[in-house]
């Protein structure tokens, strides 16, 4: 088999990639070791840029986002018993768009169906091969047959665990990573949200996090010790601990309710350099993580795919290596400063064991500058909804 372009991966940065080439006329397959219903079954992002808005707009599945998604125009940061409204419409002109991953995938997924794209999924081993040279191809088994796809370029796709950075480790791959001391256990519920808006809350017992999918469907989160196991937390126990780490208005006014998905996800900051080895790109959580506090991690993918379409899209119509050559630095640009601000907003907001009551001070105090200081709500409000690209 043959196609101009194999993406690795089925999540949203290869769906993403995956349509504006189709789009452009650039033929693509999309290649996944899961299923359709695997992947959506993954609870993930909540929070979309107006960078992603954009794109999922220019393919032509945005609509179900702007029928169901809810447009904030602020958030909540909670410490000391009370709250303070990060406005950033009024501090930006921008707001973000609180749609689930889950929904934004499904609705790629559908949209790729009907446009004729073509997906493998439950495809084992998959392999980039001959990326240094000129004629790469990418091999896969199923149902014990081993395929051969022929190309011009290979995406990679597949996440942090994928295939993609594996082959390019002993290639002069560089990376930066930094490991925090706890993960975020997380539930989904069918419950008014405690909140119109997202709640980040500081608070001596630890992180936690009001989020929600819909009007009827809450997303919370609370930070934990990594050594914490799922089946230890009832769901009442979840309940009371977030209530205990927020507000009382907003404790009082929780509704709670039998959780329909939890699971523990741990925190990282983690880079790749660079993130082209000659025909194969990295793109999305396969080149780089950030931990979830910035809600950054979908919205650098939608970056990395931007940047990299283009760079084909030059490659195919004006026979041009320009955008490609320029790939990996202009996504690293971007993606260090998503990662300077997810750590900022990380070290902000939650307890680290060996801080003390020294780093608590200092997490007071940078709080209660950012509730005084304009200048000091702009510059987060900036980065939060995503600097421009
Ligand atoms: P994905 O979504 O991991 O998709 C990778 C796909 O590749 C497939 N795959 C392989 N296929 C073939 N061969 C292999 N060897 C393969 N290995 C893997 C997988 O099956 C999968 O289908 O990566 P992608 O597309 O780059 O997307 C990245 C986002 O999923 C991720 O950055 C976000 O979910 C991060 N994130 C958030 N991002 C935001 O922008 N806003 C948020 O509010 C936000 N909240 C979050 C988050 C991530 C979280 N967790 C669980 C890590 C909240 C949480 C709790
Ligand atoms: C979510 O709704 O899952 C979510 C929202 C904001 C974040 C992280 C996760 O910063």
């Amino acid at each position: 088999m043959r196609t101009q372009v194999v993406i690795i991966g089925s999540g949203p940065s290869g769906l993403l990639l995956g349509q504006l080439l189709t789009d452009a006329g650039i033929d693509n397959l999309i290649i996944d070791r899961v299923d359709r219903d695997y992947i959506l079954g993954r609870i993930r992002a909540g929070v979309l840029e107006a960078g992603m808005v954009g794109l999922l707009d220019r393919v032509g599945a945005g609509k179900r986002m702007h029928e169901q998604g809810l447009v904030h125009d602020g958030f909540d940061l909670s410490f000391s018993g009370r709250r303070h409204r990060i406005h950033l419409k009024a501090l930006t002109g921008t707001s973000v768009m609180v749609y689930g991953q889950t929904e934004l995938t499904r609705d790629l997924m559908d949209h790729r169906v009907e446009t004729g794209g073509r997906t493998i999924y439950n495809a084992q081993n998959v392999t980039p091969h001959d990326f240094d040279g000129s004629n790469p191809y990418v091999t896969y088994e199923r149902d014990g047959v081993t395929h051969r796809v022929d190309c011009d370029y290979i995406a990679g796709c597949d996440g942090y665990h994928g295939a993609s950075r594996a082959a390019v480790a002993d290639k002069g791959l560089q990376t930066y990573e930094k490991v925090y001391p706890f993960g975020w256990l997380g539930i989904l519920s069918d419950v008014p949200p405690v909140h119109h808006e997202l709640i980040y809350a500081n608070h001596a017992r630890g992180f936690a996090l009001c989020s929600q999918r819909s009007p009827t469907r809450s997303r919370y989160y609370v930070q934990v010790p990594l050594s914490d196991k799922v089946e230890q937390w009832s769901d009442d126990a979840f309940w009371d601990e977030l209530r205990r780490r927020l507000p009382d208005d907003v404790a009082q006014a929780m509704v709670t309710g039998p959780s329909i998905e939890k699971s523990i996800a741990p925190l990282r900051s983690f880079v790749a350099e660079p993130l082209r080895f000659g025909r194969l790109f990295l793109v999305g959580d396969a080149g780089h993580i950030v931990p979830p506090t910035g809600a950054k991690g979908l919205n650098l993918a939608a970056s990395d795919v931007f940047y990299l379409f283009e760079g084909l899209r030059e490659c195919y119509a004006d026979k041009s290596d320009a955008g490609i050559d320029a790939y990996s630095a202009r996504a690293l640009a971007r993606i260090w400063k998503a990662e300077r601000f997810s750590w900022s907003m990380t070290m902000l907001m939650h307890r680290f064991p060996d801080e003390g009551e020294f780093g608590q001070k200092i997490q007071e105090a940078e709080l209660a500058y950012l509730s005084s200081s304009e200048a000091a709500q702009r510059s987060m409000a900036e980065n939060y909804i995503g600097l421009p690209y």
